[in-house]
Formats: C-alpha cells, sequence, structure tokens
C-alpha cells in the first residue's frame, strides 16, 4: 500500500478503528480520512458516494459499525441486522465503485455456527444454525464477508476479511447495557471495590469460554493483512488463549485489587458455549498476536480509570 494515498478508516472512533488508525500513522501512512459522524453517515448511500466521489480513498478498511455485547445484541436485533447491512453495502459498493485498490472488511467470531468445532476453523462458516443471542449481527456479518468475495470473484476486486475474536482495550464501551464482557466488568469492579461491596454480579453462569485479543494486537493484525494478504479466504484474528468467564472475572478482580466475591447471575444468557478461532492461517502468514491478556486489562483498567477520572470514558 502507498503511504501517501488516502485511506478512508470507517469506524475511526470505535475500538478497533481508533486502534487501526493509531496502527498506520504509526506506520507512516499520511493520509487517513476519517470523517466525523456528523458529517457522514454511513447508512445514507448517497452521501457515502458524494464522499467517495470527491476523497477517493484508494483503501478502505470498514470498521464501522454497530457493535455490543450479548444483552445488546438480544434486545436490538433489527439495528444490528439494519444498520450493519446498511453501513457495509454502502461502503464496499462505493470502494468498487470509485476505484479502492484494496478493502478489509471486519468480521466477527459470532459468523461460526454455534456449535463449530474448535478451535473454529475460516471453513466452518455456515456449517451449522448460529448462536441465536446474536444471529442478526452475525447474519449481517457474513453478508459482509460475501460481498467481499462476490466482488473478488467476478470483478477481480481485492476486498479481503478478517474474522477477530472478542476484543478489548483503551476506547472500549463500558456502558453496561451495551458493553462486552471484559470491560463490563473492569467497571463492575472497580465500583464494587471504589464502594466497598462484597461482591459483584457476573451475567450467567461463568462457565462459557472466550478468547480476548486485545485491540492493539487486531490493528498490528490488521495492517498485516493490508499489507501483505491477497485472496478471498476469510482470515480469522485471535490470540489462541482462552478464559472461562470465571476465570476472567477473577483475573480482573486481581488487576483491580478487589477482595470481594463473585455472585453468578444464571438467568441471565450465557450465549455460545465455547468461541476460540484458529489462528493457524494467520500465523501461517508470519503474524502472532503479542499482548498476554493480564498485561493487557491492566493497561485497560490504566486507560479506563483516567478516561473516568476525567469524565470522557463511554459509560
Ligand atoms: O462479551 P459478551 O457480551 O458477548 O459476553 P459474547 C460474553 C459472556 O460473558 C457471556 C458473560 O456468557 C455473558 O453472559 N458476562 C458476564 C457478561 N457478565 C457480563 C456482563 O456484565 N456484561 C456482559 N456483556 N457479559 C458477543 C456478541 O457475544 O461477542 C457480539 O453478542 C460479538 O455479536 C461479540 O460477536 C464479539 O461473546 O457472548
Amino acid at each position: 500500500m502507498d503511504k501517501q494515498k488516502p485511506i478512508l478508516v470507517a469506524g475511526h472512533r470505535g475500538l478497533a478503528g481508533g486502534a487501526i488508525v493509531r496502527e498506520l500513522a504509526a506506520a507512516g501512512y499520511g493520509r487517513l480520512l476519517r470523517p466525523a459522524r456528523e458529517a457522514l453517515d454511513y447508512r445514507d448511500r448517497e452521501a457515502v458516494r458524494r464522499y467517495f466521489d470527491v476523497e477517493r480513498p484508494a483503501a478502505v478498511v470498514v470498521a464501522a459499525a454497530k457493535v455490543g455485547g450479548i444483552r445488546a445484541n438480544n434486545d436490538f436485533p433489527v439495528e444490528f441486522l439494519l444498520h450493519n447491512l446498511q453501513i457495509q453495502n454502502n461502503l464496499i459498493e462505493a470502494a468498487a465503485d470509485f476505484g479502492a485498490e484494496k478493502l478489509l472488511f471486519l468480521g466477527s467470531s459470532c459468523i461460526y455456527p454455534k456449535h463449530a468445532e474448535q478451535p473454529m476453523r475460516e471453513e466452518a462458516l455456515l456449517g451449522g444454525p448460529l448462536e441465536p443471542t446474536n444471529e442478526a449481527y452475525a447474519v449481517a456479518k457474513i453478508a459482509g464477508i460475501k460481498l467481499c468475495q462476490a466482488y473478488f470473484r467476478q470483478y477481480g476486486r481485492p476486498f479481503i476479511c478478517a474474522m477477530p475474536t472478542n476484543l478489548y482495550g483503551p476506547g472500549d464501551n463500558f456502558d453496561l447495557a451495551g458493553s462486552h464482557v471484559l470491560p463490563a466488568l473492569l467497571r463492575k469492579v472497580h465500583e464494587a471495590k471504589s464502594a466497598g461491596a462484597r461482591t459483584v454480579q457476573v451475567w450467567g453462569t461463568g462457565r462459557p469460554l472466550r478468547e480476548f485479543l486485545h485491540v492493539d494486537d487486531l490493528a498490528s493484525a490488521c495492517r498485516f493483512l493490508l499489507e501483505n494478504y491477497c485472496g478471498m479466504e476469510i482470515v480469522n484474528v485471535g490470540s489462541g488463549q482462552e478464559v472461562s468467564i470465571r476465570q476472567l472475572a477473577e483475573l480482573i478482580c486481581e488487576v483491580v485489587g478487589f477482595g470481594g466475591g463473585l455472585e453468578f447471575d444464571s438467568g441471565a444468557p450465557d450465549g455460545t458455549p465455547r468461541k476460540l478461532l484458529d489462528v493457524s492461517r494467520l500465523t501461517g502468514l508470519g503474524w502472532h498476536a503479542r499482548i498476554p491478556l493480564r498485561e493487557g486489562i491492566a493497561a485497560t483498567y490504566a486507560w479506563y480509570r483516567a478516561a473516568y477520572d476525567a469524565g470522557t470514558a463511554r459509560n
């Protein structure tokens, strides 16, 4: 990729997009396009086309999406399906029509069947029913993959797809109604410690297994793929390490320094029992995750405390 040409990072204010901007800027990419949300709504097809007509990005990163944790996904399937289809369709179509030389579409590990063989290989896609709590989001992401692959096959457009596992890191959403488990527990444990509470509530049984990837690792993988990969096959991006939700909660208590107990709310959904990606395609290409979970949680907690104190955390 040419470092002097314009690159659109759609979703630059989000967890993934923000980290991708930092990564590309640090690597010397000098023209990163970051239209403000108020100035350009990616759900508006005509507005997106006008923007592309003027700016002509040479590469596009589709990190803009309606995202959220298990509860938000379960409660708002219309927005998760409709808004994501609109955002990605408009960006992918405009990238093709206005001459982008490369596009990277970010999917999610929830595209794989609920009971996919673990660790989940890329070939598991469409091999069985999806997890119901995030089916709408998963269907939208699968449609995005298929659209990129269709442009690749029919028009030879190098539109590639990365499938990240559960992400976390600085800039995450700490709003308890919408957030993913890791920021939610960091906040709950921090608040329990500050309030001198005896316990922290954890949704579900604590038994589901999840893999977590620091968003700076994701950003590094995205740059690696943009620079080195040009295939139709989707590529999993993960750390290869999994923990149970109970183990995650215990680790967060250690990092925060909370000595109280955990209280499991088995009335809340567990979601997918296990979600571990097979990352051998990506490691085979030469990329590996670097940030250990404990270190990543400690850095995220430091960021959260600073943002919380400054009143700028998303909550
Ligand atoms: O991160 P999370 O919301 O999403 O939840 P998923 C992971 C697990 O943590 C579930 C449990 O078993 C939750 O029940 N959990 C425990 C909590 N306490 C909490 C809490 O306070 N907040 C939250 N949010 N969870 C998402 C999908 O699935 O994964 C998205 O809904 C996306 O579509 C994302 O794919 C990566 O890992 O279950």
